[in-house]
């Protein structure tokens, strides 16, 4: 039996050797979800912890894709050349595993450096999977020693702000042009932003776009953050320009995070996320294996035709409390 057919323990060690078809399965798994996911999930949960994930979301084409390639460039070339794992998820595509074709070209520069690992995600038709999925990817990755981890997401809905939760700093990506700034203001993505990033910026246009960020900046409440005010940054990702000036942002990001405990405290507060959200999945699948699929994707149904309201069909579907 190849390694990459072993059992999650065998995968787990075979990944750790470098094997990445065996990293690729455990990310299978993980997506799939179910009793294999969850053996994954405990053998790797340890050692986890040492990894830092950078979260760049916003609007489709906005150049998430270019950016993550411009910054594995700049991080790769760090003194010891340190490995970075680029994780795509697209929550309206039914695709995944290997990266998607557009991906694929852009990301073609690091396609042959084997301290770089790509890999997108997916749904699989199934919303509420992802939101679990991914962070345990994440987690994978992070035990699996990448100290780096880009997390590409399309910004558009609540699903992309739940996702953006497995990430320790969250880019937030727009482009010059005032409607971006107030879309991704309606987006949510004002509340997740940590830095933004006005990409594109050949097109001018950038002083404008600023002066919106900040004036939005400024009406959003201020939370808990201590004290952080997100930065700016202009780029052009095509030519590398300001990608450095990125670097530093995440830089400074995470210094801010890494005092006080503010890291440590913002990834309890998202595994206790998860942990909730884990009990709502299986809670949920155990009551619709109960009652049958068929008959509760025909509740549903009869919900969206206004024949039944949502309350009493949950308790057709979870039974007396
Ligand atoms: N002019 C200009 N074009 C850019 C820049 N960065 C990216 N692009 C172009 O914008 C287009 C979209 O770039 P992507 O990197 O695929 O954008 P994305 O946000 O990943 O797109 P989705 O994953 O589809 O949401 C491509 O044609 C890029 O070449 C830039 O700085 N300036
Ligand atoms: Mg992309």
């Amino acid at each position: 039996m190849s390694a990459s057919r072993g059992s999650p323990a065998e995968l787990v060690e075979a990944a750790r050797a470098g094997d990445r078809r065996s990293l690729a399965r455990l990310l299978s798994s993980v997506e799939r979800g179910g009793p294999e996911a969850r053996e994954v999930a405990s053998l790797l949960f340890d050692a986890a912890g040492s990894g830092y994930t950078v979260g760049l979301t916003g609007a489709p084409g906005a150049g998430k894709s270019t950016l993550v390639s411009a910054l594995t460039g700049l991080l790769r070339s760090g003194g010891d050349e340190p490995r970075v794992a680029v994780l795509a998820v697209d929550p309206s595509s039914p695709f995944s595993g290997g990266a998607i074709l557009g991906d694929r070209v852009r990301m073609g520069e690091h396609a042959l450096d084997p301290g770089v690992y790509i890999r997108s995600m997916a749904t699989r038709g199934h919303l509420g999977g992802l939101a679990l999925a991914v962070p345990e990817a994440v987690r994978v990755l992070d035990a699996l020693g990448f100290p780096w981890i880009l997390l590409e997401t399309v910004g558009v809905g609540q699903v992309e702000v739940d996702v953006a939760g497995a990430a320790d700093t969250t880019v937030v990506v727009v482009n010059p042009g005032w409607g971006d700034a107030v879309q991704a203001n309606k987006a949510g993505l004002m509340e997740i932003a940590d830095i933004f990033v006005i990409n594109k910026a050949d097109r001018g246009g950038v002083r404008q776009t600023r002066h919106d960020l900040k004036a939005m900046l400024s009406l959003a409440a201020s939370d808990d953050d201590g004290g952080w005010s997100p930065p700016i940054v202009a780029t052009e990702a095509e030519t590398g320009k300001g990608v450095d000036e990125l670097v530093e942002a995440l830089d400074a990001h995470r210094r801010h995070l890494e005092e006080g405990g503010r890291l440590e405290a913002r990834r309890a507060a998202q595994r206790r996320r998860e942990f909730h959200a884990v009990v709502v999945e299986r809670l949920r699948a155990r009551a619709i294996a109960k009652y049958g699929e068929q008959a509760t994707a025909e509740l549903a149904d009869a919900v969206a035709a206004r024949e039944v309201d949502p309350y009493v069909a949950a308790d057709r579907l979870l039974g007396p409390d």
